[in-house]
């Protein structure tokens, strides 16, 4: 924003340069044409200098408390990945006392192909290097055992079931997905930072779902 503001500067001084220059040449503009122009142009760049600096402070100032807060929490095995309201990837999702909380749990089925395929990885490269797998064959293992004897056996649904729920907000955010999208929706009255995990026994990772101190309410 300090940018536009510069810029618009920098052609005010250029054009009064340019029109200093003009004064030499057979056109005469008279010293009182000069400053009118002059005035007229410092007003004109402060005024635009004041919305451009009016928007960049309204657009990055956090939004009040009490305002409607939308994320995506998006599951596949065994991990969780949160997206803010324009569908971008954040590490928490922080909020302020007193907003309206609407999360939005999506299963893989509900997520671009590309999407899914790279949270899997994700998950599978990091699980590697903790050394709780040996390799992409095992994870393929455990998914298979999960969703032939847990998911259609045991719980007698297509796809591994997950659940969302957040430590110290159960009572609002404990939801199981079977393959469907849930929305939640909820005022964050309590101030700290939570973790988020499954509250459903999926297979081989559960224990490895869970985002440590994901959500965030502020005071
Ligand atoms: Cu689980």
């Amino acid at each position: 924003m300090m940018c536009i503001y510069t810029l618009c500067m920098q052609y005010m001084l250029i054009y009064i340069k340019s029109s200093q220059a003009l004064s030499t040449l057979r056109w005469k503009p008279t010293a009182s044409m000069f400053r009118l122009e002059t005035i007229a142009i410092l007003v004109a760049g402060l005024i635009i200098g004041g919305i451009v600096g009016w928007l960049a402070v309204s657009t990055l100032a956090p939004p009040p408390a009490g305002t409607v807060r939308t994320f995506y929490v998006l599951t596949t095995e065994w991990t969780f990945a949160i997206f803010d309201s324009e569908f971008k990837r954040v590490d928490k999702i922080e909020v302020n006392k007193g907003d309206r909380v609407m999360l939005i749990f999506l299963p893989l089925t509900f997520m671009p192909h590309e999407l899914y395929e790279e949270l899997e990885h994700e998950f599978i490269e990091e699980a590697i290097k903790a050394g709780l797998l040996k390799n992409e064959e095992e994870f393929e293992k455990y998914e298979e055992e999960a969703e032939e004897t847990l998911a259609k056996e045991a719980y007698g649904v297509e796809f591994i079931p997950h659940g969302l729920a957040i430590r110290g907000y159960e009572d609002k955010v404990n939801v199981i997905s079977e393959g469907r999208p849930v929305t939640i929706s909820f005022t964050a009255d309590k101030v700290g930072e939570f973790d988020i995990y499954c509250s459903l026994f999926c297979g081989w990772g559960h224990a490895f779902m869970k985002l440590e101190k994901a959500f965030v309410v502020k005071g």
